[in-house]
């Protein structure tokens, strides 16, 4: 089969096959099918000051309801935006910062996406979900599940920013997005406000006529930060010995649904870490992907062997399949929130980790990110 006519004629072939829209797999089997996660997803971090400057500035120039369905500025993955892809941080996973002003209203929207927020600063926000008003506080994390109607408004006195988590990329690799708007300027309240936390309040208990649903959406709307610290704190006390640190991710706790201790969201995964000060965690890496947000402490990120330093408010990106290990370098304990994609690829058998092992589990740093 070897020689000169039998290369020339299986190259004419190639080129008869790409005519009529076929391909052959003796040769393109490696790019579909490759031995390892093969992706375009780079690592970065945003300073919270940066990101703050230019949403305030987004806070003069455009009202919401208005000029903007939601003032939002979002983060970009550079990487990502070379393939056209806008709005993406990973290929799944979109995250935005929101701001609302006193008095200001974003209006009444359904979509097909999940959002989950984390609220970053300023008290007196409320998103409504299906007509039940939720405060918004500081650490607290407010679901808007998917085809849930949902707007914001704000009764306090100073300006509210918080995190918004999308699975943007997931939701359109599949061509499953909608949207619409409501007809009208506000979707009626139809519960008490707050009604989910306070049917849900207690960890491990929920009302007797409430049925576990192992569907969605999460019957409990708001996890309120005084319950994921006054866990995170407990889980602490009762280490070493009874809860141990988890090597990778320190102390961490998933958002869950609790009628059936499955994900929050149906699609977006959730983790708070507390990592205690002074402690360096171990690499690993895994398929799933992450947006990170430091709720608090200051550290760095060691991401391929490269140094991502981190303080309060800063946004970093986690890319698949990618060797990473989480430090604390302040004398305070760090908080650590990310959205994930672990759900989705574990109900696909995707999912899969590995634990870095050489040099006691710590990578060498070979280089320092900067933005
Ligand atoms: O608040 O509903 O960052 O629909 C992007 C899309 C926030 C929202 C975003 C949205 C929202």
């Amino acid at each position: 089969m070897a020689g000169i006519n039998h290369e020339a004629a299986l190259s004419d072939f190639h080129a008869s096959l790409r005519k009529d829209s076929l391909g052959p797999l003796w040769t393109d089997l490696p790019h579909m099918i490759t031995r390892e996660p093969d992706h375009d997803v780079e690592p970065y971090l945003w300073k919270w000051e940066t990101i703050r400057n230019h949403v305030l500035r987004a806070g003069e120039l455009l009202k919401p309801g208005k000029d903007s369905e939601r003032r939002v500025v979002y983060l970009q993955n550079p990487s990502l935006l070379k393939k056209g892809l806008i709005g993406y941080g990973t290929y799944t996973l979109y995250a935005g910062i929101q701001l609302l002003q006193p008095g200001e209203q974003a209006p009444p929207h359904i979509h097909s996406q999940g959002a989950i927020r984390l609220i970053i600063e300023g008290k007196g926000a409320y998103t409504s979900v299906n007509g039940e008003k939720i405060n918004m506080d500081p650490g607290d994390l407010v679901l808007t599940p998917p085809y849930t109607w949902h707007e914001h408004g704000h009764e306090g006195a100073e300006p509210v920013l918080w995190m918004d988590g999308l699975d943007v990329g997931l939701v359109k690799s599949f061509a499953g997005s909608f949207f619409q708007p409501y007809d009208g300027d506000s979707y009626p309240l139809t519960k008490p406000a707050n009604y989910s936390s306070y049917q849900f309040s207690a960890p491990g208990l929920m009302p007797v006529d409430e049925n576990a649903q192992p569907g969605y959406p999460s019957p409990l709307l708001n996890y309120r930060w005084v319950d994921t610290e006054r866990a995170l704190g407990t889980m602490a006390q009762g280490s070493p010995d009874v809860v141990k640190l988890n090597p990778h991710d320190g102390y961490a706790v998933k958002y869950v649904n609790p009628t059936t201790g499955g994900p929050a969201d149906a699609r977006i995964g959730s983790m708070m870490q507390k990592i205690p000060a002074g402690i360096h965690l171990q690499a690993h890496r895994h398929v799933h992907s992450a947006i990170y947000h430091v709720v608090r402490g200051t550290g760095y990120t060691v991401i391929d062997g490269k140094k991502f330093e981190w303080s309060q408010g800063d946004f970093f990106i986690l890319p698949p399949w990618t060797w990473h290990e989480h430090v604390n370098t302040g004398d305070t304990e760090a908080f650590l929130f990310s959205i994930d994609d672990t759900h989705v690829l574990q109900v696909l058998g995707l999912e899969r980790q590995e634990a870095y092992t050489d040099n006691g589990g710590y990578q060498e740093v070979t280089s320092i990110f900067h933005p």
